[in-house]
């Protein structure tokens, strides 16, 4: 019975949910009072003006805010219904392996390019947990992957960083927020693809993509894109201006060096 109401309150938000055991999917092996994760999948495609220089989710106000509030909303109605339990809401900084556990409660498929795959949301969404120690289980089926013969993101990837496994170092979204000096082949990568924050080929291309609806939640914020990050708009910046400027951007933590250093590899020529 309460298994139905916790349902409801992931799906009056339109939200899908699953559960899988928190020790099948924690980072660590330290012991915890977690016994089990709620999995939620949050989609954001719309489709974004051209030209831009950053990727789809950081057109977006900051997922990790905008999604940790809706993931706090939600705990507080679990609570009601589970006064003597503790939750603990996370998005991408969470202690578990997000994309395997959203694969455990039955929510989607690990594609070739390495993402969660859902049927109806394609790719482009964000996973959201909340660990807890209730014992609640809603027997999500595994869904086999649905890749086939299809090769799409493999070959349309410009580092080939899905070649074998994963390359962090020939992945452009890796590349856009690593510190420190690049690589010639690294700034190349950058410039040919003009990509300032992140990386969405290998989502672009992919079958399950095409034809998505407008996500609510980007209809949400549809007046407070960014497309483009210019030197213009960071110049003189010091890094505390620079993250007060972007407070809302998921890149702002990565500080202005980062970001600068970026710009300076779109426009880099040999
Ligand atoms: C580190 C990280 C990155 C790194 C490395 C990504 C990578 N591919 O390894 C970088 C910076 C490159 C990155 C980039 C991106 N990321 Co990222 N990232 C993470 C983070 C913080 C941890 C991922 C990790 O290291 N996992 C550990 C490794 C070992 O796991 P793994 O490589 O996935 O392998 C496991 C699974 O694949 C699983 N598995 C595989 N097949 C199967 C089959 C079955 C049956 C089972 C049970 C398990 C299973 O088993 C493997 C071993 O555990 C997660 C958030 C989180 N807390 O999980 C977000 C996360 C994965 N990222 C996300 C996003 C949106 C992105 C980008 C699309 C952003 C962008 N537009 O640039 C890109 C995509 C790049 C790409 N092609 O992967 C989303 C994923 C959305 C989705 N649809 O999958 C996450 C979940 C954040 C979130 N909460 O929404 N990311
Ligand atoms: S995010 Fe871009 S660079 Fe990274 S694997 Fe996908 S297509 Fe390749
Ligand atoms: S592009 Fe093709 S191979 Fe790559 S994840 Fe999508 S369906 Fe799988």
């Amino acid at each position: 019975m309460l298994e139905k109401e916790v349902i409801e309150i992931f799906y009056k938000r339109g939200l899908p949910v699953g559960t899988c055991d928190f020790e099948d999917v924690s980072f660590s092996y330290e012991k915890t009072e977690f016994k089990k994760v709620f999995v939620t999948l949050i989609p954001y495609w719309f489709k974004p003006e051209m030209p831009h220089n950053i990727s789809i989710y950081a057109m977006l106000p900051d997922y990790h805010v905008v999604v940790g509030e809706l993931l706090s909303e939600i705990v507080s109605e679990l609570k009601r219904l589970f006064p003597e339990n503790k939750f603990e809401p996370h998005v991408d900084v969470s202690p578990i392996n997000e994309k395997k556990a959203a694969v455990l409660a039955g929510l989607g498929f690990i594609g070739k390019n390495t993402l969660l795959i859902n049927k109806e949301f394609g790719s482009f969404l964000f996973i959201g947990d909340i660990c807890t120690d209730a014992e609640i289980d809603l027997n999500g089926k595994i869904i086999p992957n649905g890749c086939g013969d299809c090769l799409k993101c493999k070959i349309s990837c410009p580092g080939k960083a899905l070649d074998s496994g994963f390359d962090c170092e020939k992945c452009i979204s890796a590349i856009t927020q690593k510190k420190g000096e690049l690589t010639a082949e690294q700034r190349d990568l950058l410039r040919r693809t003009k990509s300032v924050w992140g990386c969405d080929i290998c989502s672009i291309v992919c079958p399950y993509n095409q034809n998505l609806k407008s996500s609510v939640y980007a209809e949400k914020y549809k007046e407070n894109l960014l497309y483009n990050l210019t030197e213009d708009m960071i110049s003189g910046l010091s890094n505390g201006e620079f993250k007060k400027r972007f407070k809302e951007r998921a890149f702002a933590w990565k500080g202005v060096s980062v970001l600068r250093r970026n710009l300076e590899a779109v426009k880099y020529l040999d």
